[in-house]
């Protein structure tokens, strides 16, 4: 038995288990940290050679507030070890990655190969966690028969589960303690034992369900953002040609206490929200029109700001057009599926010198430039992640350094005013030309 006090300063007896995590991602990693820190063994498994040297060493492999610290502390208690392939536990955990493949349909290949991983270790008794975000019956038509190759049976001698994560970039090692969790089991035992390893770490509710509505219900969580994304970009564009202020619009539509428009912006980046809609559409393309339609509106957005770039400045000239931002959202270091990829495409298609600063990401396919240089001869800065450094700009220094005093805010995250002061031409996204400028 262990007392588990750690993180979630909750007092819960629980038998100590060993943990065997399936990748040390964003969200196995912080995984293993919570159940080390609530007191049972784990045993960190990725097959990056180069992630186990880093995370042996104290390192992260990506920011995230207070990760390093915790790695730091539970490798020094050594409730953490890790390894490059599984070991023999009470419990395995898959988190690894499941990407759109091809025809925008999941690729399961890795959820596929760590199964198949730890067939020669698995035990009767053992429970087996699926936390990949998958296709609705992957627990079911993927993972079980793999699973059964070992001789052992789920429901007799093995036990299964699917519990999702909820957690938000930036917040994960709050959100994966305090966030309610929907947890599916195969049986009831498996529901049992599942629900009661995760409550040693876990403050908020635990909802249990069976394997495959718990599947469902994380697609259909990301998939109501991405539809309500959709709709607020749909408004928006709206909103320009109608020639009044979206986000006033917005703004006021929710004073109404059952309604809650969200934010339109340059599209939608992630590792979840533009990949996850396909896991549903996947299973019924004839029956999904509403959630492949809302997924081509987030997808047309760049298209749509690179058009906006293109009413205010000829690009077969070659103008330079400075990108501020390329993570996907606000205040983080991932630019996975961000806008800005395809943004940065379409304008330099056109054949605009597009010239991309971040202060925060630090590694993307484009060379990212300090703020002095990418704002170089600028004809139009073109904001697409709100990071707080940039509400923050010395607009006047911005002025003196670019050619063209335009700027395009595709997240009405700037002070236009004062840009308007410094004498830029200014142009928000879901607003209309209020510099006198067409659509
Ligand atoms: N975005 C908008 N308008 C909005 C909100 C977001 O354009 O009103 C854009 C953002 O700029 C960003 C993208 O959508 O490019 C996604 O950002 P996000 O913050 O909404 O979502 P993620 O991908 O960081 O995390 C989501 C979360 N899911 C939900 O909110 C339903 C998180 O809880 C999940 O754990 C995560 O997906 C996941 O792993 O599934």
């Amino acid at each position: 038995m262990c007392r588990s006090e750690g993180l979630t300063g909750k007092r819960e007896d629980t038998a100590m288990k060993t943990v065997c995590v399936l990748g040390l991602g964003y969200i196995g990693l912080p995984t293993s940290l919570m159940f080390a820190t609530a007191g049972h063994l784990v045993r960190g498994v990725d097959i990056n050679p180069d992630v186990i040297s880093l995370l042996g060493k104290g390192s992260v492999h990506f920011e995230e507030p207070g990760l390093g610290l915790l790695l730091r502390e539970v490798l020094a208690t050594r409730t953490l070890s890790l390894h490059p392939a599984p070991v023999t536990s009470d419990v395995f955990i898959i988190c690894v990655p499941t990407p759109l493949g091809n025809e925008k349909r999941a690729n399961l290949d890795h959820v596929r190969a760590a199964s198949r991983s730890i067939i020669p270790f698995l035990q009767p008794g053992n429970l087996i966690i699926l936390e990949s975000t998958v296709p609705p019956r992957t627990c079911i038509d993927v993972l079980k028969p793999i699973l059964e190759e070992s001789g052992l049976e789920i429901g007799k001698d093995l036990f299964l589960a699917f519990c999702p994560e909820r957690v938000i970039p930036n917040k994960i090692l709050v959100e994966i303690v305090e966030n309610d969790r929907i947890c599916g089991g195969f049986d009831e035992k498996s529901l049992e034992m599942a629900t009661g390893l995760y409550r040693s770490f876990v403050r908020g509710e635990i909802h249990g369900t069976d394997c495959t509505t718990a599947e469902m219900v994380k697609l259909m969580e990301n998939t109501f953002r991405d539809v309500n994304i959709a709709l607020a970009n749909e408004f928006a564009l709206i909103c320009e040609k109608l020639k009044i202020n979206a986000w006033e619009a917005i703004r006021l539509a929710n004073k109404h206490p059952r309604v809650s428009i969200h934010a339109p912006g340059p599209g939608v980046g992630g590792h979840c929200i533009p990949v996850v809609p396909w896991f549903i559409v996947e299973k019924d393309m004839e029956g999904t029109p509403l959630i492949q339609r809302a997924r081509a509106i987030n997808d047309d957005m760049p298209a749509h700001v690179a058009r906006v770039v293109g009413n205010f400045l000829d690009l077969s000239m070659k103008p330079v057009v400075t990108v501020l931002g390329v993570a996907f959202k606000p205040n983080t270091d991932d630019a996975s599926m961000s806008p800005a990829t395809r943004l940065i495409e379409l304008l330099g298609q056109s054949g605009a010198v597009v010239k991309a600063h971040d202060p925060i990401v630090k590694s993307f396919h484009v060379p990212l430039l300090s703020i002095e240089e990418a704002l170089v001869g600028s004809e139009c800065i073109v904001l697409v992640t709100d990071h707080d450094e940039f509400k923050e700009m010395d607009v006047a220094a911005v002025a003196r350094a670019v050619k063209k005093k335009l700027v395009i805010d595709t997240r009405n995250a700037l002070d236009h005013e004062r840009l308007r002061a410094s004498g830029f031409v200014v142009h928000v996204l879901g607003v209309p030309g209020k510099d006198g400028m067409p659509f």
